[in-house]
């Protein structure tokens, strides 16, 4: 069984800066992991680009850091190669929700079965503080000096509308609650995404801990019943004066693996290329 000490990363030190968010969202993966009890050998870690794109390189698992955006396509293929594998995705508001979006929404409707973890931080971190998909209107930034016009995305509700079988919302500043979702998350069968709300302490002093310890109540301690669509669709629109964290909506469907007749005989990568395309050839003559 794999240990917390042997998923520490000891080559990379890492880079983020002191406070942010990003080190709980690590610390809680790896715990996640643990209690799991999936081994660095059988997960692989995706990223894009960003400060939250670095997380692969902080892990001793599988890696890729891939191109901005576009981290969800080399997740799916991944797994689609070697569906015996755990595979989390990890990325920011920008990559996935900006760049990325049509790919968000195509992955949830995919339902293939591994994790996406996004860090969201309401701000472009590693380019140094402009507006993302989820900044809050009128909330001013290097990009935008006069305050954002447009109205945020609202990934929660896009994702359960898209088809996504695992919606959840964690908060860097409750890491057990946050473990303990992304665990839930891995072994949910399907595609599961984690928003998290991940303070950026040195681009967005909007959208503080403090802004979010006074806001953030958790879904298991009220009565909301995570398989009702129309609830959860109600729980994916509050973001005023009260935030939920924990799981929004949850089903069980078929994967995009269990509809993929090549899978039956295993794993792509264990099965043979030696195989007879005569019947195929023939088809040309
Ligand atoms: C195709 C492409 N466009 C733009 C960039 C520049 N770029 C790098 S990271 C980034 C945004 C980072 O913000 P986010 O995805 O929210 O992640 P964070 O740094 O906040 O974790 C941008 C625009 C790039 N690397 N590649
Ligand atoms: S810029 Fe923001 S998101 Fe990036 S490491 Fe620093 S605090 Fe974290």
């Amino acid at each position: 069984m794999v240990t917390l000490a042997e998923l520490a990363e000891p080559k990379h030190t890492v880079t983020w800066c002191p406070g942010c968010g990003d080190f709980a969202i690590l610390v809680a993966l790896k715990q996640a992991l643990v209690k799991a009890g999936r081994e660095p050998h059988q997960t692989v870690v995706v990223s894009g680009i960003g400060c939250s794109g670095k997380l692969p390189h902080f892990i001793k698992t599988y890696g890729f850091e891939g191109l901005h955006g576009r981290s969800l396509p080399a997740a799916s293929a991944i797994k689609m190669a070697n569906h015996a594998l755990t595979v989390v995705d990890v990325g920011g508001d920008g990559d996935g929700y900006g760049i990325g979006m049509g790919h968000f929404i195509h992955t949830c409707r995919r339902n293939i079965d591994f994790t996406y973890i996004v860090h969201n931080n309401q701000i472009y971190g590693l380019t140094t503080g402009q507006t993302s998909p989820t900044s809050e209107k009128g909330f001013k930034t290097k990009s935008t000096p006069e305050g954002v016009l447009e109205e945020p995305v609202n990934p929660m509700a896009l994702a359960i509308s898209a088809g996504a079988t695992f919606v959840a919302r964690g908060f860097s500043g409750n890491l057990p609650h946050l473990a303990d979702l992304m665990c839930q998350g891995i072994q949910h069968k399907g595609f599961a995404i984690i928003d998290v709300l991940q303070p950026c302490v040195t681009f967005n002093k909007l959208n503080t801990y403090e802004y979010f310890v006074k806001k953030v109540y958790k879904l298991d301690e009220s009565n909301h019943d995570a398989s009702d669509k129309t609830a959860a669709l109600a729980k994916a629109e509050e973001w005023a004066e009260k935030i939920p964290i924990g799981v929004l909506y949850k089903v069980s469907k078929p994967t995009y693996e269990d509809g993929t007749p090549q899978l039956k005989e295993g794993p792509l990568v264990k099965q043979s290329l030696k195989r007879d395309v005569g019947a195929l050839l023939a088809e040309f003559e």
